[in-house]
């Protein structure tokens, strides 16, 4: 039997303003909005009052890592638990990197990625391809994924040789793939051959604390690559391109470029990136800093300058939309035994951390703060990355007819972010004594409620797997 819920009393925030108003759930999507008092005369089996709250569309975050081979390990987080922690966050959709490894077939990466899933979900899901071998065959299975399997996103990676790597002309003949049937290429950004060198080089020095993950990694490095991709992009025919966790100056100036010339150029960045440096976070004394190896690498506090850092250029192109969309690299290694695979040797060091379950606290800092609007919160954490990857409107807005992913997230309640009290599948926090200005209060996933009370009330299995469409944002 169908339930109806009403919850009364809120403000309904999108992209285009906040707005009084009660919503009526029923059965799993929104059935209408009414003023304040219109609903009066409207049955409901449960009411919640929202009075106080911001009511938004549950968050979308695009871009996680659950389970991920990396480095002789796996991410610490499989699908139950880092699914669990995404919805106590309030995100009730997630969109995981299937991988493909060079000398694979990309069918069998995706097959492997949906047993990992079936089942298992507290929330919603949908799958992008990672391509580590581009070749004719993988190409053939672009197009496949893109007709049958409604996964319409291939990330390539620039960085990683060996590993994930694709040299440019493979990328380049996965963009005029791309470009023909209108999949969006997600591009890890970074110069791999020439930070390889340097890593190298930096080992047989004898430095080899975690700090020298960054050092090794300059920024210039992934402006180089970000303006090689944007160009073989052009050169490939305008190619729907995606850039993932931009970290660095030089490297929004090239798609704010990119932009400006009119080309179908995108980028997120991550929570990592607007707020840790490498000096406070990596160079912490001792094996410590390994905590926040990630790639790219957290930035220099004063780079590239004292009066323009990288973050403040993040926090702008979040709000002029050179930055679409704010997504975590959700990648998380424990400290005990995986991220001390590279005690000694930096480069050992599994790359990445876990922040699935503290999006939308720490995008809403950038509110509290100032620097973002009510509006642009949700934009860049619900909205645009559901368009951007071909969920819109059945995720990502709170209208009828649209899934019922709703967060009652009170702006008024403080929290402190700890490992002592998160839920993801991590023996650390990366944000570890962060203060919260706000609290997701009450979480609902198609029309279910998932969190509310401080309790958990999902269940693995209850997410299913989103067949995407092309981003809805190409021009
Ligand atoms: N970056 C990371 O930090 N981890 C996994 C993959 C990536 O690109
Ligand atoms: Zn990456
Ligand atoms: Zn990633």
């Amino acid at each position: 039997m169908k339930m109806k819920t009403l919850i009364t009393g809120g403000t309904v925030v999108g992209p285009l303003g906040a707005t009084p108003q009660d919503v009526l759930v029923d059965g799993e999507t929104i059935a209408a909005l009414y003023a304040p008092g219109a609903a009066a005369g409207v049955t409901a089996d449960t009411v919640i009052d929202a009075t106080g709250k911001y009511v938004v569309p549950g968050g979308v975050d695009v871009h996680t890592h659950m389970k991920l081979p990396f480095g002789g390990t796996f991410a610490s987080d499989d699908f139950a638990s880092g699914t669990k922690a995404a919805a106590w966050g309030g995100t009730t959709t997630i969109i995981d990197f299937a991988v493909q490894r060079t000398g694979e077939v990309v069918q069998d990466g995706l097959a492997a990625w949906h047993a990992l899933a079936d089942g298992n979900c507290a929330i919603d899901y949908g799958f992008h391809m990672i391509m580590g071998g581009v070749d004719d065959d993988a190409l053939k299975a672009m197009d496949y994924l893109v007709a049958h399997e409604g996964v319409t996103s291939f990330k390539l990676f620039m960085a990683y040789p060996g590993v994930f790597y694709s040299d440019d002309g493979q990328i380049l003949r996965a963009m005029q793939k791309a470009t023909d049937n209108g999949a969006l290429i997600m591009m890890h950004a970074e110069n791999g051959i020439a930070i390889d060198v340097l890593a190298a080089q930096a080992v047989a020095r004898g430095q080899t604390d975690p700090i020298y993950h960054g050092l090794t990694r300059p920024s210039a490095l992934e402006g180089e690559a970000t303006h090689r991709a944007t160009v073989l992009a052009q050169v490939a025919g305008n190619t729907p391109l995606y850039f993932v966790h931009m970290s660095a100056s030089e490297a929004l100036a090239q798609v704010s470029a990119a932009r400006s010339a009119g080309r179908n150029v995108f980028a997120e960045t991550c929570p990592q990136y607007l707020y840790l440096t490498l000096e406070d976070q990596l160079g912490a004394p001792g094996f410590e800093g390994a905590k926040w190896v990630a790639s790219p690498p957290l930035r220099p506090r004063d780079e590239p300058n004292r009066d323009r850092t990288h973050r403040d250029d993040l926090w702008r192109g979040l709000r002029t939309d050179d930055l679409a969309v704010v997504s975590t690299d959700h990648c998380p290694f424990c400290f005990k035994d995986q991220k001390e695979l590279g005690l000694g040797d930096f480069t050992k060091i599994p790359n990445g951390m876990g922040t699935v379950e503290h999006r939308m606290d720490l995008v809403y800092q950038g509110v509290a703060t100032g620097k973002l609007s009510l509006e642009r919160w949700v934009e860049t954490c619900s909205t645009t990355p559901a368009r951007m990857f071909g969920l819109y409107p059945k995720k990502g807005v709170i209208q009828p007819g649209s899934d019922a992913d709703i967060v009652l997230y009170d702006p008024r309640a403080t929290t402190t972010i700890s490992a002592a009290t998160h839920h993801m599948n991590i023996d650390y926090s990366a944000w570890e004594g962060f203060e919260i200005a706000g609290k997701v209060e009450t979480v609902l996933s198609r029309g279910s409620v998932v969190v509310a009370d401080g309790a958990f009330h999902g269940r693995s299995g209850h997410g299913q797997f989103l067949r995407r469409g092309l981003s809805q944002y190409l021009r």
